[in-house]
């Protein structure tokens, strides 16, 4: 599907030089971060594989929308994971400065092209299309903390519902000059409170058609740039709160963006392997990524969705630790190290990393950093021997990126 070339062979370079996805070259330049182990698994979309917990509970949603809402919803899933950083962020109203635009937190292919972090890339671009009713599924990559609940790679469902004044049977716009914490200031505040209110019971429909009717759950007020007001679901899991999704009202410029001036709309983005963790008792994400076992499994799966427990892998042996403390060199953050150890660990050895101590030296001025990497896999617990190659290969890349090793 897509050829790879460096300038220089070299099996343990983190970052790519140029690249071509999905047949088109890309040239890299000062943002470029993409790894060979994310291309490499760049479009093995776990939506579309026919059994997979995660196209099972997408296809469970699918029915909700399409059983209890009494409206047709669009449906995309196969819309490109390379976007422009316009439909990433600028389309969505993600200032300039805002920290998710960070290179720590995402995969660039260069400054002006990324792999997208979240499905919320395409809501322009389908509003544009005169799509006004739809839900957009998706893998999304982030550079993120290494642990059960965090992959590089997952999968995301955005849901927009547009309103036009006829339907909703009152005015849309007032001008109310300055916005509140409840309403825009374009807005009128009835239509605000009508959208919000379908908008939240369709949601908690969703959650107690998945969880069932005595599921808890929680609304939450958040802060997205592209929705206000914005919230949060969570709902309860292993003796915490979980979050699910965010949602809100769009932002009118969204809408303006989207060239659907005259409405109004609410927006959702969800977590699948959330979910899926929570339906199934699936704890650790790398599991997602076992197709092996976790198709064996879901292959008996008939349709009860609620009653289907997934058998968790037993593994007898204690995760094998590591640290490994360094000078870090300039610019260098905590994600850079997962990320390194992500490229290396190919098949998953790595359970979690933790950054346990910081130091800086009050002569030098270094900063040093102390990692320490828990090695278990998904599905069986490994031996000092088993995971050695991965440590020694981690300190090479670190040594080569000019980190001074302690
Ligand atoms: C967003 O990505 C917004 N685009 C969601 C949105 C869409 C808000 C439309 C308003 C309107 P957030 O970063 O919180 O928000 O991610 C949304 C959901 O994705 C989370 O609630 C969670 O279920 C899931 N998620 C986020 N990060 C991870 C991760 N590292 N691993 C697994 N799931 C994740
Ligand atoms: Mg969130």
């Amino acid at each position: 599907m897509f050829r790879r070339f460096f300038r220089r062979p070299n099996p343990i370079r983190c970052h790519i030089r140029n690249v071509s996805l999905f047949g088109k070259d890309y040239k890299e330049d000062h943002m470029t971060n993409l790894t060979p182990r994310i291309i490499n698994n760049l479009g093995n979309h776990k939506h579309r594989i026919p059994n997979h917990p995660i196209e099972i509970i997408k296809n469970e949603i699918y029915k909700f929308f399409d059983s209890k809402t009494g409206i047709t919803f669009a449906k995309f899933e196969d819309l490109n994971p390379v976007v422009t950083v316009e439909q990433n962020f600028d389309s969505v109203l993600i200032p300039k400065d805002h920290v998710s635009r960070d290179k720590k937190d995402n995969y660039y292919i260069n400054e002006d092209t990324l792999l997208r972090a979240h499905t919320s890339a395409h809501q322009v671009e389908l509003l544009r299309k005169k799509e006004s009713t739809f839900l957009c599924c998706g893998d999304v990559y982030r550079r993120d903390t290494m642990d059960r609940s965090h992959y590089p790679i997952f999968h995301q469902m955005e849901g927009v519902r547009l309103f036009s004044e006829e339907e909703l049977g009152i005015p849309l716009f007032q001008d109310r000059k300055q916005r509140t914490e409840s309403c825009q200031e374009h807005y009128s505040l009835e239509a605000v409170e009508k959208v919000e209110n379908e908008l939240k019971i369709t949601l908690e429909g969703l959650v107690k058609h998945l969880f069932g009717e005595d599921v808890q759950y929680r609304w939450m007020d958040e802060y997205f740039p592209f929705t206000h007001p914005s919230f949060e679901i969570e709902v309860f899991y292993e003796g915490d709160w979980l979050e699910i999704l965010g949602c809100g009202i769009m932002e009118y410029q969204v809408l303006v963006n989207g060239c659907s001036e005259d409405k109004i709309g609410w927006a959702f983005g969800l977590g699948l392997e959330r979910l899926a963790m929570r339906l199934f008792d699936i704890n650790d994400i790398r599991l997602f990524w076992k197709s092996e076992v976790v198709l064996d499994q879901f292959q008996s799966f008939n349709g009860d969705f609620r009653q289907f427990k997934f058998v968790l892998p037993e593994r007898k042996i204690e995760p094998a630790k590591f640290d490994l403390a360094f000078w870090i060199p300039d610019g260098f953050h905590d994600h850079d190290f997962y990320d390194i150890a992500r490229n290396i660990d190919v098949d998953d050895a790595i359970e979690n990393v933790e950054l346990i101590d910081v130091f800086s030296h009050p002569k030098t001025g270094k900063t040093s950093h102390c990692y320490r990497t828990y090695y278990r896999g998904a599905l069986k617990g490994l031996q000092f021997k088993d995971v050695e190659h991965i440590d020694t290969a981690i300190r090479a890349v670190l040594a080569e990126q000019g980190a001074g090793l302690r």
